[in-house]
This record gives C-alpha cells, structure tokens and sequence, in this order.
C-alpha cells in the first residue's frame, strides 16, 4: 500500500497529479486546502492537496474516476472526527490539515483506524506538536525575564514562581521590576516581597538595572518583572531589548506570557511584536479561563518556542504547572471525547 500527498492550483489539477502518479484506481483519502509552502505562504497563497492511496481497501473511499463532490462526505469518519474536534477548539486550520495527514500515515490507511478514531495515536500526535521546555530546573544560578502584553499575568506568575521556589526548595530569590513607565505596578510586588520574605528592586533605566543586577548577583534566582501600557506598545518592546541586551546576563531566561483566553490572531501580532526579544520559552496563563485549548498547540507550532510554565488561577503560591507534552495533550483530547 502506498499513502502520498499531491499540490495542485485546483481539484483537478490535484486528482490529475494522482492519477499520473498512482493511476486511475488510486482512492483518494482526504482533500483539503492548504498554505502554500514556501515564501508564497506567507501572503496567504493556498493550495489544495489531495492525500491518496493505492491497494487499499475502505469502503468510504473515492475513486479517483468518479468526480470530487466537495469534501463532506468522503472524510473518513475518524478524519471528520478529529477535523471536528480540533476545530472545536480552535486550532489552526493548517495545524489541523498536519495532523489529519500524520493521523493517515501513522494508520498506514488501516480500515478500522479510519472508520473509528484511535485516540492514543490522535493524543501521540498531538504530544508531538506540544514542545516543552526540559531546561528548566534552576540548578545553578538563573536569572529570568518575564515579558508578553499587560494583564496577562506577568506579575502572578512570578510571584507564584518565586514564593515555590523560595519556600519550597529553600533558594535564595528576589525580584527586579523595571518599572519603565511608573506605572504603580510595584505596589503589589513589595507587598508580597514582604509576605514572603523576598527582596524586590525596582527599577527605572538600564543603569539602575546594571547596578541590581550587581547586587543580587549571589542570589540563586533573580526573576525580572516587566510592564508595558498597551497590548500593541511598540516602544516598550524597544526599551525592553536595552534592558535584555545592554548589559550580558549570562544564560537569561526570557519567558513569553501569553494567554490561553486570547484569539490566535491576536496572539500572532504579539508574537510578532515581541519576538524581536528573542524569548527562549513560552508560558501559557489563564488555562482555567480558557474557553477553548486550541493555544495549548497553536502557540509552540506557530512561535517554534517550547511551552515552560502552563498557569490555571490567581491563586499564589499555586496555579502553575511544568508543562508536560503528554498531560497537555490528553487534556485536548479526552475532554471532548469523554464528552461525546
Ligand atoms: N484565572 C486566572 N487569572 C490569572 C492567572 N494569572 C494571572 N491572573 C490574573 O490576571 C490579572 C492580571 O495579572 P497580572 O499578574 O497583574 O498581569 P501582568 O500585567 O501581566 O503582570 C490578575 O487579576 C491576576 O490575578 C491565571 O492563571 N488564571
Ligand atoms: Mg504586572
């Protein structure tokens, strides 16, 4: 048996690529629009591709002689099933056209897998598309900065890291806000500084910085706090970078906060507006507000970036997770197909 994968302008111009390649008795699998690979992608230009197979045997497949009547109906149900599901929580579309072609390769085009979905190879490929960060386990000394738009949980997130880390595991930790616009944000920060026993600077220029950076410099952990105006603030990315790149700190950590809650283009232009920093790793808050986990996969696939932290509340200390591939991606599926 043979699976493989055909481009096309149009559906005819697909299926005739099928028919030359697999001949006339070629079934044809799953035909769905993609982006375009290459530069062209970018601006949007799509493609149809058509995933077909020769010698096998499955009783909802088309030939590809009779015509293409538009793509209900001759999904396999498993496929329709996974479509369904994934656009329920609103992954990308693009993601979801990967995933149904690894669903088929992995199956080999097996009858029974494409009639009914097998759930562990869904959630084994969905594991695949969550990356996670394993660089996380603070032996030694760290220094990490926490950026991403306001209201995100940027603030919460350390202190629930820095109250774990300080109480738990007996570190020495403090905390530096730069504070680049005065806009109060501290306030919260001394106070649970002095709950929990933790210093915390603030900060409102890189010299400043330099010089808390210096003075910290036997603390184990030295978590950095960041705030912006706007979700759109240009300018505060700027100055964010001379903070990050004036002064070398050695092996700095540099978290992405996004959150789960917000549409995926929304997020994109963030990521676009932030990636400048160069973040090394992702942290995805608000789990529990979050309506739908499409996120969960959109976010890694789209930045390349590994998931760190995932957060589910407002409680602190509490509310954070490692994030864990397989966890992440059970979570995705079981739900809805317990919920079936
Ligand atoms: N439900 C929920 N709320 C959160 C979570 N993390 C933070 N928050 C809340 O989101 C709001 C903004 O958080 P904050 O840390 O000030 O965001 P920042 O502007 O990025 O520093 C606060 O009300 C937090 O309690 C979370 O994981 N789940
Ligand atoms: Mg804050």
């Amino acid at each position: 048996m043979i699976i493989k994968k055909f481009y096309g302008r149009t559906v005819e111009e697909a299926i005739k690529n099928v028919k030359e390649n697999l001949g006339e008795d070629a079934s044809l699998l799953l035909v769905q629009k993609v982006k375009k690979k290459g530069l062209l992608g970018f601006f949007g230009a799509t493609e149809i591709e058509v995933t077909a197979a020769k010698d096998i045997s499955f009783e909802v497949q088309e030939r590809v002689t009779t015509s293409y009547k538009g793509d209900t109906g001759i999904d396999p149900p498993a496929l329709s099933k996974i479509k369904r599901l994934l656009t329920e929580e609103e992954v990308d579309n693009d993601i979801i056209s990967t995933v149904i072609s690894s669903y088929i390769e992995a199956t080999g085009g097996n009858q029974i897998k494409l009639k009914e979905l097998d759930t562990n190879i869904l959630i084994s490929i969905i594991k695949g598309l969550i990356k996670t960060d394993r660089n996380q386990n603070y032996t030694g000394k760290t220094r990490a900065i926490f950026i991403g738009p306001p209201g995100v949980g940027k603030t919460t997130t350390i202190l629930k890291l820095a109250s774990y880390y300080s109480a738990e595991e007996n570190k020495n930790v403090a905390i530096i806000s730069t504070d680049i616009y005065r806009s109060g944000a501290i306030e919260q920060l001394k106070i649970y500084g002095k709950i929990l026993n933790i210093p915390v600077e603030t900060v409102f220029n890189v010299r400043e910085f330099e010089k808390v950076i210096h003075k910290f410099k036997s603390m184990d952990i030295v978590f950095i706090d960041s705030a912006g105006r706007s979700k759109r603030d240009k300018e505060y990315v700027e100055l964010l970078r001379k903070f990050i790149y004036t002064i070398p700190i050695q092996g700095l950590k540099i978290y992405l906060v996004i959150s789960a809650t917000d549409n995926f283009t929304y997020i994109k232009e963030i990521y676009e507006n932030y990636k400048i920093l160069y973040p090394n790793s992702l942290i995805i808050s608000k789990l529990d507000e979050a309506v739908t986990l499409g996120n969960l996969v959109n976010l890694p696939v789209y930045t390349n970036l590994p998931i760190g932290y995932i957060t589910d509340g407002q409680n602190i200390p509490g509310n954070i997770e490692l994030a864990k591939s397989e966890k992440l991606a059970e979570l995705i599926v079981k739900r809805n197909v317990i919920s079936e």
